[in-house]
């Protein structure tokens, strides 16, 4: 039998390492795509070991004949994740129309591309918990009405609708996984989980080191990546394309993921304050290791995430094992393992 071929954007993040590990042991051929400036960042697929496996090619989502000279060269691609986003949300903020032309209308040419050039070719959309936003329900499925916060939000939505206006207009095999936050020590060293595991890190081995933070009682739905890129390959292999919700369906603020972490290491530690004044303080010597920054609050925040993932559960057979304790201790373990080699 021929091997399958996939194509991956976003490789040099932390699902597109993790889903080309996943589908090398598959037996797949592995097209990864980046755009230019993110060629230099291949550190975690050097991690895992698997550069040599991969076919590089640079790709910039901002311009559709670009995808079309893929198509061209690569005739036969089976499946085609969609993982490229810009994926910070404080960014988006910063930088609005750039987010919305690479994590939104990216999709479009995407589909606009396998419509015309590759109508077999399976397409899985990285959507996001984000677009739930300020949120309708307590606990949100895939039917939960969506309600924005953020520019990243909003292309999110622009592209998980054309995902589903495409599908069926189109009759193309699309589908959006909408995956709540997952970490790992693969994650981007701006996002919160990691921000705090590298600090933590920072704070056992140089003593003077004080984490910046901040909105520490916003919750997350949060589950290791490793496990979610498992989910987005059953996607595509569905007999009918459709959308899921992939969560753990357990919340935790930011404060109870920095607890978990304040049980696993050997500093006697302790919250004094309030609001902007709130400290986490080393007991022994009243130093200061966790502080609140305004800068880093956001213009609008997303107060409450926490995932129904029945139906991937029931159609694909997913369940996610490693809870948010268990992940901050795989993260925290990797962390001080790293930061001692370099
Ligand atoms: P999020 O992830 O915005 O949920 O999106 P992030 O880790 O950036 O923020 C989570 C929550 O932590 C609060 N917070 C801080 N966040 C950061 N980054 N830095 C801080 O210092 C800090 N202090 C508090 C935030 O306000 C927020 O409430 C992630 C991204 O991966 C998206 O691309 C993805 O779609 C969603 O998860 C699912």
């Amino acid at each position: 039998m021929k091997k399958k071929v996939a194509l991956i954007t976003g490789i040099s993040g932390q699902d597109g390492a993790y889903l080309a590990e996943f589908l090398l042991n598959k037996n797949y051929t592995i097209i990864g795509t980046d755009r230019r400036s993110a060629r230099s960042n291949y550190w975690r697929i050097r991690q895992l070991g698997i550069e040599d496996k991969i076919i590089f090619e640079e790709m910039e989502l901002g311009e559709i004949y670009e995808i079309q000279r893929i198509f061209k060269k690569y005739k036969k691609i089976d499946e085609f994740y969609n993982l490229a986003a810009q994926s910070f949300v404080s960014t988006s903020f910063n930088s609005p129309i750039t987010t919305a032309n690479v994590t939104g209308l990216s999709v479009l040419r995407i589909l606009e591309t396998i419509k015309s050039n590759s109508p077999k070719t399976k397409l899985y959309q990285a959507s996001s918990s984000e677009m739930f936003g300020d949120v309708l329900e307590k606990v949100q499925n895939e039917k939960t009405p969506l309600n924005p916060q953020s520019p990243y939000a909003i292309s999110k939505v622009f592209g998980h609708q054309a995902i589903k206006n495409y599908r069926k207009s189109y009759n193309l095999f699309c589908v959006s996984g909408v995956l709540f936050n997952h970490e790992s020590p693969l994650r981007g060293e701006e996002f919160v989980t990691r921000k705090i595991t590298l600090g933590f890190a920072k704070i056992l081995e140089k003593k003077n080191f004080c984490l910046e933070l901040g909105n520490l009682y916003a919750k997350r739905d949060w589950g290791y990546a490793k496990e979610y890129v498992v989910a987005m390959w059953k996607m595509l292999q569905q007999k009918k394309p459709d959308d899921y919700v992939i969560a753990t369906n357990q919340t935790a603020s930011i404060k109870e993921f920095i607890n978990e972490i304040r049980r696993l290491i050997p500093l006697k530690t302790k919250w004094i304050g309030k609001g902007l004044n709130e400290k986490l303080i080393d007991v022994k010597n009243k130093k200061t290791i966790v502080k609140i920054n305004k800068k880093f609050f956001r213009p609008a925040e997303v107060n409450l995430l926490k995932g129904n993932p029945n139906k991937a559960y029931k159609q694909l057979g997913w369940k996610a094992k490693v809870k948010f304790k268990e992940l901050a201790k795989i993260m925290l373990t990797a962390e001080i393992k790293n930061f001692k080699k370099y």
